[in-house]
């Protein structure tokens, strides 16, 4: 049976050019600054993103923490959108390993926040508050279906953080969606932030790793911060490899995740108790509901799981699916074929 698994774009597997540029990749020891393809790979980064330095690290998380722990110190505060996967699903490494106090600020549908509720939310110099240090963004916005954060949007933001001395980071795992929805530079997205953090094992389909991409000083920074979580990596160019391909071959591609995932709403959009708005849908996040009087959320992903369905529940009644490189115009419609069979059409 043919498994179609749309639980993330983190299943993606490395393409037969990635793994011949790993079997190929030239080492040295990173902890040196010695790997030739780890230094190669965060030239390209930081290029890219428009950035003087780059920093290889292991995941997105490790990524978005080394951020953090670079811009704040014990007791600072850290303003991030209430849906934010900084804030959801991190395991509270911020406050965990770095002392940093989280305040949360509503997301919008569109995965922004209101410039006026982030004003509000920055402490007045006061001895009983905790500093407010950073603000932190999420382009695209996971929880929020994928949204891409247009230039605009972003700067609104950051200028708030900005005219209160606050710095800016922003959790642009899937940035590469932004700017191929967008059709924009990457750069034109991180030109107001202080850092980014982007994912290379997601839909650009590497095996692991992120980069965080700064100012030179804070990437020095960034990188003791990395060594004090355990991130500091030897070889690694054998991942780095991975990386590289990543960025010069798999972001164009994007595309047509996106086609797929607006192919795959319509489809949705059709059948009876699944609720979504295909216009929403804008990256390779699908997020929809599904009418508790049809089928219980467990149920209905259990049986579509039995027939090679994969997709994920994310809450009382609601669903993601998400599009990636394993995934064909023609899983789309097995999917959808299923989908249907299920709902007794
Ligand atoms: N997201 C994963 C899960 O953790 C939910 C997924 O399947 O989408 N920022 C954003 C916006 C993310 O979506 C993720 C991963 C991360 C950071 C963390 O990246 P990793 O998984 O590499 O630690």
């Amino acid at each position: 049976m043919r498994i179609v698994d749309l639980r993330s774009d983190t299943v993606t597997l490395p393409t037969p050019e990635m793994r011949e540029a790993m079997y190929r990749a030239e080492v040295g020891d990173d902890v040196y600054g010695e790997d030739p393809t780890v230094n190669r790979l965060e030239e390209l980064a930081a290029e890219r993103l428009g950035k003087d330095a780059a920093l290889f690290v292991c995941s997105g998380t490790m990524g978005n923490l080394v951020s953090v722990l670079t811009h704040c110190g014990r007791g600072d505060e850290a303003i991030m959108g209430d849906l934010a996967h900084t804030f959801l699903f991190e395991a509270g490494g911020v406050s965990a390993l770095g002392g940093v106090h989280t305040r949360t600020v509503r997301n919008l549908p569109d995965g922004s926040m209101d410039p006026a509720e982030i004003q509000a939310a920055i402490r007045p110099d006061n001895v009983h508050y905790p500093r407010s240090r950073l603000l932190c963004l999420e382009n695209t916005h996971n929880r929020c279906g994928g949204a891409p954060l247009s230039p605009e949007q972003t700067a609104s933001m950051c200028t708030v953080a900005r005219d209160n001395d606050l710095s800016v980071h922003l959790d642009g795992a899937r940035i590469f969606n932004a700017a191929v929805a967008l059709e924009i530079a990457p750069k034109e997205l991180t030109k107001d932030v202080d850092s980014v953090m982007f994912c290379l094992s997601k839909g650009l389909s590497a095996p692991i790793g992120s980069m965080i991409c700064g100012s030179a000083e804070f990437i020095h920074e960034a990188r003791r911060n990395r060594k004090i979580v355990g991130g500091g990596m030897r070889q690694a160019g054998i991942i780095a490899a991975a990386g590289i391909v990543a960025l010069e071959q798999m972001v164009d591609r994007l595309e047509e995740d996106h086609a797929n995932a607006h192919l795959l709403a319509t489809g949705l959009a059709e059948l009876p108790g699944i609720e979504i708005e295909p216009e929403d849908i804008r990256t390779d996040i699908v997020l929809f509901g599904l009418s508790p009087e049809v089928m219980p959320a467990d149920q209905f992903q259990q049986k579509l799981n039995e027939a090679g369905i994969k997709i994920l529940a994310i809450g009382d009644q609601s669903f993601r699916a998400v599009t990636h490189y394993g995934i064909k115009k023609e899983d789309i419609a097995l999917a959808l074929s299923k989908v249907k069979w299920l709902l007794g059409g």
